[in-house]
């Protein structure tokens, strides 16, 4: 034996560095440099060969090796016994799970059972889940989507679909909108494009009645009545019209902007101004800025959507665009949402359209009330709806009340200790999958990276495991790897698994400037105005004044929190205004119609005195949750949720 292998170490280093991507719901979807030691990841940072990601990671997931590496972390399938929960096998969890839902489906019919499935991955192996239950006979599904149903449905009335330009397009704006587009927080890797778009000249409005961090990237900051942005943009639209400056083409591809027009006319340019409550130069500088520093764009935010009027008011915003000619020129666009799962063949495996189910939004009154037959069972998986869902309260009873409920979690969530089955599943870095984004075209692969807990299964395997006990297993099989083939098989010609595991590869389909012919996915082929607003608004009275927001705070993925949140008091923030009686810090309770929570008041004089804002995702067994106040109620359209309309009040305890 030569000296020189004497002295070579017995074990080689086991320190790699893997690439991977953040499969949270965020439009951001962003490419991991994950370095892995003994199948232990040490460290995580943001891709640098990815377009959008540019090396770094937000805050939340910066710290997600403490989510990872948690004790809390759910490692064996529990099982309830009276108030409390045991270890169980694999076998005995799932043997139980498979006979209940089998009992019920013999009983009441495959519809007894529903299954929700939510944001906690947007990997669209998922879909894999919804396959399941379409195999087992048709289980009753949600309706709708709480998160961008009702700006969907607005922009897919109007232009046929919701899509959006390249994010890289935004550099060719002269003007840019944020209207209710929360940069710094929800959607940090559109900044590159913004300070870009910035530094060759851009103007950037921001529009929101809480503005905060975001208007350090704005030159201008407008704050409307919260639910009120349609006056504001009917009262550009008549400015635009007063000084000619509408599109001399619109007849040629679009239906119905004489009755919108017509609308925008029917009030004097002040009386928007006051609906919105804005001062009258602020809509004409606003509405002059964008009509005349084309090409201008709109950044329509999630948040401005999950209101009552949320659809309308998108799709004012749309007509708004096709009406100053912004429609399908580079640097133009009213930019909602892009269309992550348009490379996937992902529809061929969810429930048919015409499938019966209940509306996402009214979820817990939902499930109590349905007959024919009723819900006795609830399957839960990548999802914390009693957090997370309106009247979190009615949701846990609903819950509770059921004979048979499963949870698939890493976290003994608020859903989880409703259930009477918790099955341990993998976090996105030990398992593999494939992204889309819905805030710009890339796709990427996730890989697994970090060796899971011994007992710990992918959602994948769980529901393998479960359709061989059900006797359609031949029907889910196929390695994660091979259901990404399978899923990816629209765009087959020039992606492959091994492209996108290799990093981020753009979808070839969508067009890098959007509607350019203008030519639209609608039934006739053209742009529609919306023709009807309704000019009615939600008016706090004496024993709610104000409006609740609970937005996304920087340092949570909606429940999931990189930081411990128990212990910690609940903050309300509010104008001076909104609590005179209150000095920042003071204990205080918040009121709804459907009940109160104890907060330490955080005065804010830089927001509008009719707010009172939450953070989004306080858990109800830490007595944080902003939807244990708020009521449940559907937008116009579309099934969304109308998170931002419940009043308040703040009070000394
Ligand atoms: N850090 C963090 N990032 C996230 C998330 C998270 O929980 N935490 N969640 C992710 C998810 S699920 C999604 S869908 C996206 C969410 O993205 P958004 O829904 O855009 O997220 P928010 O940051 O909550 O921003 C809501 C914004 O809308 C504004 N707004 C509310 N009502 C109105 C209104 O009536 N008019 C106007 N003009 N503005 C209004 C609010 O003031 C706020 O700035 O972000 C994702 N990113
Ligand atoms: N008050 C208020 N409520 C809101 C909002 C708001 O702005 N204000 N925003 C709404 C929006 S936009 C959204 S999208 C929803 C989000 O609602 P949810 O999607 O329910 O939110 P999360 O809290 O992220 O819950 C996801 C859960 O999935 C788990 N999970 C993660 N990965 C996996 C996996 O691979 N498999 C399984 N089985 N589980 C996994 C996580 O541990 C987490 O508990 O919340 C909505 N609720
Ligand atoms: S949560 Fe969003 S911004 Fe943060 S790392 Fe994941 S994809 Fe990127
Ligand atoms: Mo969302």
């Amino acid at each position: 034996m030569g000296r020189d292998q004497v002295d070579l170490p017995k074990v080689r280093s086991l320190r790699e560095v893997l690439r991977t991507a953040c499969n949270r719901d965020c439009p951001d979807a962003c490419g991991i440099v994950a370095t892995v030691e003994d199948g232990r990841v040490v460290q995580i940072r943001g891709d640098r060969e990815h377009p959008v990601t540019r090396g770094y990671l937000c805050e939340r997931t910066s710290r997600f090796l403490t989510r990872q590496y948690d004790p809390a972390r759910l490692t064996r399938p529990l099982m309830r016994r009276g108030a409390e929960f045991v270890e169980v096998s694999w076998d005995a969890a799932l043997d139980f799970v498979a006979a209940g839902l089998e009992r019920i489906r013999r009983e009441s019919g495959a519809e007894a059972v529903l299954h929700y499935r939510s944001g906690g991955s947007l990997g669209i192996v998922k879909v894999v889940n919804d396959w399941f239950f379409e195999c087992f006979g048709g289980a009753r599904v949600k309706k709708g989507d709480i998160c961008a149903g009702a700006g969907q449905a607005a922009q897919e009335a109007d232009m046929g679909f919701s899509e959006s330009h390249d994010l890289a397009d935004l550099v060719n704006s002269r003007c840019l909108l944020l209207w209710g587009k929360n940069v710094t927080t929800s959607f940090i890797h559109m900044l590159p494009e913004l300070k870009e778009a910035r530094r060759r000249g851009a103007v950037v409005v921001l529009i929101d009645p809480a503005p905060r961090r975001a208007a350090r990237f704005a030159d201008h900051v407008i704050q409307p009545r919260p639910g009120c942005d349609r006056f504001l943009a009917l009262g550009m639209a008549q400015w635009i019209d007063a000084h000619n400056a509408v599109d001399p083409t619109l007849a040629t591809w679009s239906l119905g902007h004489e009755a919108f027009l017509h609308l925008a006319r029917s009030r004097p340019l002040a009386a928007w101004a006051q609906a919105a409550d804005v001062r009258l130069e602020e809509l004409e500088n606003l509405a002059r800025l964008y009509a005349t520093r084309g090409p201008a764009n709109i950044q329509v935010g999630w948040g401005l959507q999950r209101r009552y009027h949320g659809g309308v008011t998108v799709r004012v915003l749309d007509a708004l665009c096709a009406l100053s000619g912004n429609l399908g020129v580079p640097g133009g666009g009213v930019t909602f949402y892009y269309a992550r799962r348009r490379a996937f063949d992902a529809e061929r495996w969810g429930a048919p359209a015409e499938r019966r189910g209940i509306p996402e939004p009214l979820l817990g009154p939902g499930i109590l009330d349905a007959t024919d037959p009723p819900v006795r069972a609830v399957v839960v998986d990548n999802g914390n709806p009693v957090a997370m869902l309106p009247e979190s309260h009615t949701l846990k009873r609903a819950l509770e009340t059921r004979e048979l409920v499963v949870v698939l979690e890493q976290f003994m969530t608020d859903t989880a200790a409703c259930a009477h089955v918790v099955l341990p599943v993998t976090t996105m870095l030990e398992e593999r999958d494939v992204l889309g984004a819905f805030g710009h075209h890339y796709l990427v692969g996730v890989q697994p990276v970090a060796q899971p807990p011994a007992a710990v299964k992918t959602d994948l395997e769980i529901y393998q495991a479960l359709a061989t006990r059900l006797g359609f297993g031949d029907r889910l099989e196929g390695s994660a790897r091979e259901w990404i083939a399978r899923l990816l098989e629209p765009v087959a010609n020039s992606v492959s698994v091994e492209s996108v595991e290799r990093g981020a590869v753009r979808n070839p389909q969508p067009h890098r400037v959007l509607f350019a012919e203008r030519r639209f996915p609608t039934p006739d082929g053209r742009f529609h105005f919306v023709t009807e607003v309704p000019l009615d608004r939600v008016t706090p009275d004496a024993t709610y004044p104000l409006t609740l927001g609970s937005f996304s705070t920087p340092q949570a993925q909606s429940s999931q929190w990189a930081r411990p949140i128990a212990g910690s008091p609940l903050e309300a923030r509010c104008h001076p205004h909104a609590a005179p009686w209150a000095a920042d810090g003071a204990p205080a309770r918040v009121h709804s119609r459907l009940g109160s929570l104890d907060v330490v008041v955080r005065l804010d004089a830089s927001l509008r005195p009719d707010l009172l804002l939450l953070p989004k995702g306080g858990w109800l067994q830490h007595g944080q949750a902003a939807n244990a106040l708020i009521g449940a109620v559907a937008t116009d359209i579309g099934l969304g949720a109308a998170y931002y309309d419940e009043p308040v009040r703040i009070a000394p305890t």
